[in-house]
């Protein structure tokens, strides 16, 4: 990581600050802050610092035609999809015993745009111009949020989203943990998982609400099909090898008759499975912060676990808001 580079002022303070005021605030019970601001019909941290992340990614980034984008509403699988999609990519580049994903957590391998590349605490725009081709980003934005460019470039996107009771524990568990870790030992009382289902059912979590979030991605792949390639979670994990194949061809790098033969779509998808990335060394014991640990982007990776943390009302409700929401959109989750 590049410390102490001078950060260019790409937005200034008192514009982020005007902003702000201006608009819709929520409070939610699971982010550290505990307050939310909706900016372009979606939440984010009420801290300058979100939004002028996002500000400068919107105002500043020049997407490429050849940019790959991996986007993903928090907690549906996105390391994963970046480990594949960077796997398949690269496949050609390292010998097998030397990819990079052996020793990287897959976001330090495909930088989130927003955070990672104009985040203060990550500081790199003065680099994204300098990276060769393809450039390998991700985002968690919403469509409508990207900047121009992504759109009206070659530039493509790879969208994985997941069912929204998996999404909602594998949120709920992972910010815990953060917000655990925070508050140290102070006495403190943490929000329980029904009432972050209450927050993030009324699509009061970051970047929600969720099924919007999936749905803008969803009608971009049916009217652009060349442009986004859209996947679930359920279906990666029960015919991975079919759509790591279908992912490859996307990005314009298809399996040749050899490496079927060989067998290099099966050994990218053991690289990348959870099981392989939970036991590395780096996985185990890298570390983000202080307040997070490698380890905290693999939990159990399974389908269906949402299901089992809440009442047969609760789940009943959570389908039956899936159900309106997408109606009509030829999706299901
Ligand atoms: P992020 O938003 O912090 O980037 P993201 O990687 O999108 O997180 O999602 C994390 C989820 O993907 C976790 O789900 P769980 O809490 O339900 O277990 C994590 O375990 C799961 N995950 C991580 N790597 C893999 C993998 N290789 N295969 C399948 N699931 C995975």
């Amino acid at each position: 990581m590049e410390k102490n580079h001078e950060e260019p002022i790409l937005v200034p303070e008192e514009e982020v600050q005007q902003l702000i005021e201006t608009l819709e605030k929520t409070s939610t019970s699971l982010i550290s802050t505990n307050k939310l601001i909706k900016y372009e019909g979606f939440w984010c941290a009420a801290s300058d610092e979100s939004l002028k992340n996002i500000l400068k990614f919107q105002r500043h980034f020049c997407a490429r035609d050849s940019d790959l984008i991996v986007a993903g509403h928090p907690k549906t699988g996105t390391n994963w999809f970046k480990a594949s999609v960077f796997a398949t990519v690269n496949r050609n580049k390292y010998p097998k015993l030397e990819s990079p994903l052996l020793k990287n957590l897959p976001r330090e391998l495909v930088y989130r745009l927003e955070s990672q590349i104009y985040g203060q605490a990550y500081p790199r725009p003065h680099h994204v111009d300098e990276l060769p081709s393809p450039r390998l980003f991700s985002t968690h934005i919403n469509y409508s949020s990207l900047p121009e460019s992504i759109s009206t470039t070659g530039c493509r996107i790879l969208y994985i989203c997941r069912n929204p009771l998996d999404t909602l524990v594998s949120l709920y568990y992972f910010v815990l943990t953060i917000i655990k870790k925070r508050k140290g030992d102070e006495d403190y009382e943490p929000p329980s998982l029904e009432d972050f289902f209450e927050d993030f059912y009324d699509g009061k979590a970051m970047h929600g609400p969720y099924l919007d979030h999936v749905i803008e991605y969803w009608k971009l792949s049916l009217e652009r099909p060349e442009k986004v390639f859209f996947i679930k979670y359920e279906d990666l994990k029960k015919d991975p090898e079919n759509h790591v194949r279908k992912l490859a061809e996307f990005v314009g790098v298809p399996f040749t008759m050899e490496e079927e033969r060989e067998g290099v779509i099966k050994e990218i998808i053991e690289l990348c499975s959870i099981k392989t990335l939970k036991q590395l060394e780096v996985n185990k014991n890298g570390t983000v912060n202080k307040f997070l640990d490698y380890k905290h982007f693999f939990r159990k990776g399974e389908v269906g676990d949402g299901i089992h943390h809440f009442t047969p009302d609760l789940v009943e409700r959570m389908n039956k808001l899936t159900q309106r929401k997408l109606q009509g959109t030829g999706l299901s989750l």
